[in-house]
């Protein structure tokens, strides 16, 4: 029988799907060009970025098929997995989980993927720790809403702000299958209050109800359509949410979410279900939280 590989563990790449940058020139190859840093420094985004090749896609859709089938032999440490996921009979409005990177090699090798770490440690402007993954699926014609929110509204426990988050499309993200969309500048309000986060259509505008008089004029939702492959940042405070899948095809996505390194715990609560607790003023690290990009390989990519 294959090793079981307890990959919360491995604070590096397992296998060799991902190319690795050996050293600051291979990995300025991967660096966003100035005006798409500044983009995202003015819109609370930056989209598209063509992050994946054919075989990595298709492992990535592999694994996303596997962990979601009947009798999947890992499921045990997949977080939050919604009741449908696995029921053939059943016709789920979204497929939601968490932990995927504790479960298969790819899931757990693209969190150091240099395509994602290098453009991460730009925007997070030094180095990238990881924070969690998720697993937003729509499948055809059944793909609920994702409300209208805020990603640092979810992440209180952790402090300062200092987050991002990667969206990366496993199949052509389209306006007739729920492609996120982002309210571009609403990096620059407050925290708004959470909302029902999953749901449907009826529960995205929820957000409306707490916007003030300028936030409601300035409410102009923008598409990220991606292409299959692509992915998109975007700010913890930019308001974001994706609409429901009306077409013939399945939106399956993977969302990477970071922080930077030094990033405390202001919680005695778990940060994530399952994860060790980090006890408040300390920093976020540990098994549950690997460190992608540190200081000094930022230090030595920014020349
Ligand atoms: O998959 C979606 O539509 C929502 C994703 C999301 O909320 C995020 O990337 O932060």
């Amino acid at each position: 029988m294959a090793e079981r590989i307890e990959y919360r563990r491995r604070h590096e790449p397992v296998g060799a799907l991902f190319p690795r940058a050996q050293g600051p020139a291979e990995a300025l190859r991967f660096a966003l060009p100035a005006e798409r840093v500044a983009f995202f420094r003015e819109h609370g985004y930056v989209a598209p970025i063509r992050v994946l090749d054919v075989a990595q896609l298709q492992a990535l859709r592999d694994g996303m098929t596997r962990m979601t089938s009947p009798g999947y032999p890992r499921a045990g440490e997949l977080i939050g997995l919604s009741k449908q996921a696995g029921e053939p009979t059943a016709t789920p409005q979204m497929i939601y989980f968490q932990g995927a990177w504790l479960a298969e090699e790819a899931f757990h090798d693209i969190l150091f993927h240099p395509a994602i770490a290098v453009p991460a440690a730009q925007l997070l402007e030094g180095g990238v720790r990881f924070f969690h993954d998720q697993v937003f699926f729509k499948p055809a014609k059944h793909g609920g809403v994702v409300a209208w929110h805020q990603d640092y509204s979810y992440w209180q426990r952790t402090a300062p702000i200092g987050h991002l988050t990667c969206f990366i499309a496993l199949d052509d993200a389209t306006l007739d299958n729920g492609c996120l969309h982002v309210i571009p500048g609403s990096q620059r309000w407050n925290l708004l209050p959470t909302v029902k986060l999953v749901g449907g259509d009826e529960d995205m505008e929820a957000i409306k109800q707490v916007l003030s008089p300028e936030q409601r004029a300035a409410f102009k939702p923008t598409p990220i359509q991606l292409k299959a492959g692509e992915c998109s940042f975007h700010h913890p405070l930019t308001l974001h949410g994706s609409y429901a899948n009306r077409s013939e095809r399945p939106r399956r996505s993977f969302v990477l979410n970071f922080m930077k390194p030094d990033t405390k715990s202001a919680s005695d609560k778990p940060l994530m279900p399952g994860a060790a607790v980090v006890p408040p003023g300390q920093v976020v690290q540990g098994d549950d939280f690997p460190l992608v990009l540190d200081k000094v390989q930022v230090a030595g990519i920014a020349g």
